[in-house]
C-alpha cells in the first residue's frame, strides 16, 4: 500500500526530495529568522522562549559545546526531564552536527552502562546529580554537563551544515534479544516524517501543543517537539503528566493540540472536566493500542474524536487515521504521506519502506540483517490486517514486547534480571491486560521458597527502571513449555497456567 491520498489536503502533495533537503535545524530556523518575537516554547517553570531566543541561545550554547572540543559526529547522551534548557541544548547539539542519544530518565546504572558502552558518547547532558554520579562511575572520561550549559562561551561553530543523511539521533530500543539497540535516525528521516505529519494533521504555525510526553522518546521528541519546530508552531512543556494541568492548560494557553499515550486518555476520561478536550483542534493517540471503548468514552464525554496513529522508533510515524474522514476505532488508519506499507507472512507482519525509515542500528550488522527483508523493507514485528475500506488494524505482535503506559518493556530483559534472585528457579514475564496501563508487567515464577512481590522488586532495585518492574507475581509449579522447550506464554494468564 502506498501512502494514501486520504491524508492530503486539496492541492498539496508529498515531495520526498524537498522534504529531505537540508537538515533539521535549517528547517526549524526559517521561522526563527522570519519573525523572531513569536513565542515558541513554554518552560515548565514558567515563561516563554521566543523563536529568536531559540535561535540566539542555541547558537551561543553551540559555541560553548564547541569550546569543550566537541565536533560534528560526536555523540552526546541526553538524560533530563523536559525544560526550556533541555530544548535549547538539544537544538544546539543538532545545529553543530552532534548526534544526540536521548535516554529515559528512569534508567538505572545497568541500563545507562549498556547505552554508554555501545554508543561511546563523548559528553552527557544530565540533570540529576545521582544519575550524573552513576555516569561518572561508568565512564570517568565522559564530560558531564547540566542542561543549562552554563559554561564559558566560545566562538560559534559552523551551524546548519549537516548533510541530510547524517545521523541526528541514536535511540535505544530493544528487539527480541533483550539488549537495547541504537536505532540511528538521520536528519532526512526526521524531516520526511515531520513533512508527512504536517500534511496529514494540517499542522501549522498557528498550532499550540500541550506537550507532557517525555522528550526522550519518539512520541514526545520526534513527533511533538520536532513537529512544533518544523511547522513554526508553539508548545507548552510539562514535566510529567497531570490530567488537571492539561485540562486547565487548554484554556490558559489557548492550545490547539494534545498528543498522548492511551494511559493519558484513560486518566483524562476519569478527571473532572473532560469536556475541556472539545476546545482542542486535534487530539492524537499513539505508542500503544487505544481501546475502542476508551475512544468512544472520550468522544461521548467531550465530543472530541481522538485521531489514532501508529509509529515506531526505527521508522518514526507510519500510519494515521485521517484528519478529514472517519477516525475508525481499533484502526491506525492509512499509511502516512511518503510511507509504503505491506503485509507479509503468516500471520501477516507489517513491513514498511520510505524516507522516514532508518538505515539500521548502531554497530549491529546482525540486527540489521534480521530487521530488513532482502528487498529492503523494514520488518516492524507488528501483525496487521487491512479492512474492506483500506484501514490498517494492528492485530498482534510477532515480537515479544509489553507496552505499559506507552513504555516498551522486553520480557527477556526483565526475566534475565529476575533469574538472578536466589529464590527463583524459573520465570516468565508477560503483559497482563490493564484498563489504565494497557498492559502490566507480571511474572510467573517457579520458586524455591516463598517470595513476595515487594521483596522481589526490592532485590531488582535499580537494575531495571521502575516501569519495567513486575507489578504482579504468580507462583506456579512449572512453566508450560512446548516440545522444543520454548515457554508457551499464551498459556500464562489470569495468574495460572491454562491447559493446552
Ligand atoms: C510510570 N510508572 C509506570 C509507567 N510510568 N509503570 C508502568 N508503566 C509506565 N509507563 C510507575 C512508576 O515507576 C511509579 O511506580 C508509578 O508508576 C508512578 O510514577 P509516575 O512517574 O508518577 O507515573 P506517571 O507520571 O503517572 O506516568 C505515567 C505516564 C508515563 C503514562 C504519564 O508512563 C508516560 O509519560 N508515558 C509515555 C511514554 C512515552 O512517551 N512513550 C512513547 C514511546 S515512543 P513505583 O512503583 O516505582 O512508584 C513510541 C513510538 C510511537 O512508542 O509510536 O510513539
Ligand atoms: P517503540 O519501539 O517504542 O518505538 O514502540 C513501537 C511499537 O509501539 C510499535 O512497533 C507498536 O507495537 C506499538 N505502537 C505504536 N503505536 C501504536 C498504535 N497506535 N497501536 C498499537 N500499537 C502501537
Amino acid at each position: 500500500m502506498a501512502s494514501s491520498n486520504a491524508h492530503l489536503p486539496t492541492g498539496e502533495s508529498f515531495d520526498a526530495t524537498a522534504a529531505q533537503a537540508g537538515n533539521l535545524t535549517s528547517a526549524w530556523a526559517r521561522p526563527w529568522t522570519a519573525s523572531p518575537d513569536v513565542a515558541q516554547i513554554h518552560d515548565p517553570n514558567g515563561g516563554w522562549l521566543s523563536r529568536g531566543d531559540l535561535e540566539m541561545q542555541s547558537a551561543r550554547r553551540a559555541g560553548r559545546l564547541a569550546a569543550l572540543g566537541l565536533v560534528g559526529g560526536d555523540r552526546v547522551l541526553l538524560s533530563a526531564e523536559s525544560s526550556g534548557d533541555l530544548v535549547l541544548s538539544y537544538i544546539a547539539c543538532l545545529r553543530m552536527g552532534l548526534v544526540v542519544i536521548p535516554t529515559n530518565t528512569a534508567y538505572g546504572r545497568r541500563e545507562l552502562e549498556h547505552v554508554i558502552t555501545d554508543a561511546g558518547p563523548r559528553a552527557a547532558i544530565v540533570d540529576d546529580p545521582e544519575r550524573s554520579e552513576a555516569i561518572a562511575e561508568i565512564a570517568p572520561n565522559l564530560m558531564r554537563l547540566p542542561p543549562r550549559l552554563d559554561l564559558p562561551d566560545g566562538p560559534t561553530p559552523a551551524l546548519e551544515k549537516t548533510l541530510p543523511e547524517s545521523p541526528a539521533l541514536i535511540c535505544y530500543t530493544s528487539g527480541t534479544t533483550g539488549q537495547p539497540k541504537g536505532a540511528v535516525l538521520s536528519h532526512a528521516n526526521c524531516l520526511a516524517s515531520a513533512e508527512g505529519l504536517r500534511l496529514a494533521w494540517r499542522w501549522t504555525e498557528a498550532d499550540r501543543l500541550l506537550l507532557s510526553l517525555p522528550l526522550f522518546h519518539m512520541h514526545g521528541l520526534g513527533v511533538g517537539l520536532h513537529g512544533t519546530l518544523y511547522n513554526g508552531g508553539s508548545a507548552v512543556l510539562y514535566r510529567g503528566f497531570n490530567p488537571e494541568q492539561i485540562l486547565t492548560g487548554i484554556t490558559d494557553y489557548e492550545a490547539t493540540l494534545f498528543f498522548g499515550v492511551p494511559t493519558m486518555y484513560h486518566r483524562l476520561a476519569n478527571a473532572p472536566r473532560t469536556t475541556e478536550l472539545s476546545k482542542l483542534r486535534l487530539c492524537v493517540s499513539g505508542s500503544a493500542p487505544l481501546p475502542a471503548v476508551l475512544h468512544e468514552e472520550v468522544e461521548g464525554m467531550s465530543g472530541q474524536r481522538i485521531l489514532e496513529r501508529y509509529g515506531m522508533t526505527e521508522t518514526l510515524m507510519i500510519a494515521s487515521n485521517p484528519h478529514s474522514g472517519e477516525r475508525r476505532s481499533g484502526s491506525v488508519g492509512f499509511p502516512l504521506p511518503g510511507v509504503e506499507l505491506r503485509l507479509r507472512g503468516d500471520p501477516e507482519e507489517i513491513q514498511v519502506r520510505g524516507a522516514n525509515v532508518f538505515d539500521g542500528y548502531w554497530d549491529n550488522a546482525e540486527a540489521n540483517e534480521a530487521s530488513f527483508t532482502k528487498d529492503g523493507w523494514f520488518k516492524t514485528g507488528d501483525l496487521g490486517s487491512v479492512d474492506e475500506d483500506g484501514y490498517i488494524h494492528i492485530v498482534g505482535r510477532a515480537k515479544e514486547l509489553i507496552i505499559s503506559g506507552g513504555f516498551n518493556v522486553y520480557p527477556r530483559e526483565v526475566e534475565d534480571v529476575l533469574r538472578e534472585h536466589p529464590a527463583i528457579e524459573d520465570v516468565a514475564v508477560v503483559g497482563e491486560e490493564s484498563a489504565e496501563w494497557g498492559e502490566r508487567v507480571v511474572a510467573y515464577a517457579v520458586t524455591r521458597e516463598t517470595l513476595e512481590l515487594e521483596a522481589l522488586r526490592a532485590s531488582v532495585g535499580d537494575r531495571l527502571a521502575p516501569y519495567k518492574h513486575p507489578r504482579g507475581l504468580y507462583r506456579i509449579d512449572a512453566l508450560p513449555r512446548n516440545a522444543l522447550g520454548k515457554v508457551q506464554k499464551h498459556r500464562l494468564t489470569g495468574g495460572r497456567v491454562l491447559s493446552e
